[in-house]
């Protein structure tokens, strides 16, 4: 792959004004050409499985299609299931170190989920699994269809439901005590016939590792 910078350079970005955690959100960061192409890459290349969860004993296909790539090791669980991180896609790979000098945050590993149309949905939940330590920095880039992003604070019943249109080319960056406070979801949308990929960049503690101090 190319070694040209994915990103626009002068990318705007904004600071969501929440109590209880730091959200910055960049609606073009990668410019619509090269957000396409790598929306197809990522289609074609990811080796996309339907995950089974156990949900209160029950099995369970989730409503969405997802992969897990990452360094050797760093392995992920969530609800009974361990993902075992395959080796960075090229594509994947120059992502990551362009994203890691944007948000000057470090990731070793990414979950990428494909919503195929709009029946697909990912429910109410927090990144919150102990491999990714505390107050996780999450990079998370949306590509294809816009979809809504809805946050809800976990006790504040006084703060409403917040919802973000998540862009194609655009980053989200959740960090501080975000995944503390507040539960996320993608909800299914009427009408919604094309594809979205959402990739989310970590860092998963494993080993001998230390989750990254971030300044
Ligand atoms: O698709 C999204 O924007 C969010 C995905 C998500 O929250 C997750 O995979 O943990
Ligand atoms: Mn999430």
């Amino acid at each position: 792959m190319s070694q040209f910078s994915l990103f626009d350079a002068g990318s705007d970005h904004l600071d969501i004004d929440l109590p209880d955690g730091s959200l910055r959100y960049w609606p073009a960061l990668i410019p619509a050409a090269a957000a396409d192409q790598l929306l197809q890459t990522l289609l074609t290349q990811v080796a996309w499985e339907q995950s089974e969860i156990t949900i209160a004993g029950q099995r369970r296909k989730i409503p969405r299609l997802n992969a897990w790539y990452g360094e050797r090791g760093a392995d992920y669980r969530y609800s009974g299931r361990l993902f075992r991180a395959m080796p960075w896609l090229p594509s994947l790979r120059q992502l990551l170190q362009q994203l890691e000098q944007v948000s000057g945050a470090r990731f070793n590993s990414a979950l990428v989920n494909l919503y195929r149309d709009g029946k697909d949905s990912v429910d109410w939940h927090s990144d919150d699994e102990p491999e990714l330590g505390a107050n996780p920095v999450i990079a998370s880039i949306s590509l294809g269809a816009v979809r809504r992003f809805q946050l809800k604070h976990k006790t504040r019943r006084d703060l409403a439901l917040q919802t973000l249109q998540l862009e194609h080319g655009s980053l989200l960056l959740m960090a501080g005590a975000f995944q503390h406070h507040w539960r996320h979801r993608l909800p299914k949308m009427q009408g919604v016939s094309a594809p979205r990929i959402n990739i989310t960049f970590r860092w998963v503690v494993h080993g001998n590792q230390r989750a990254p101090v971030v300044a």
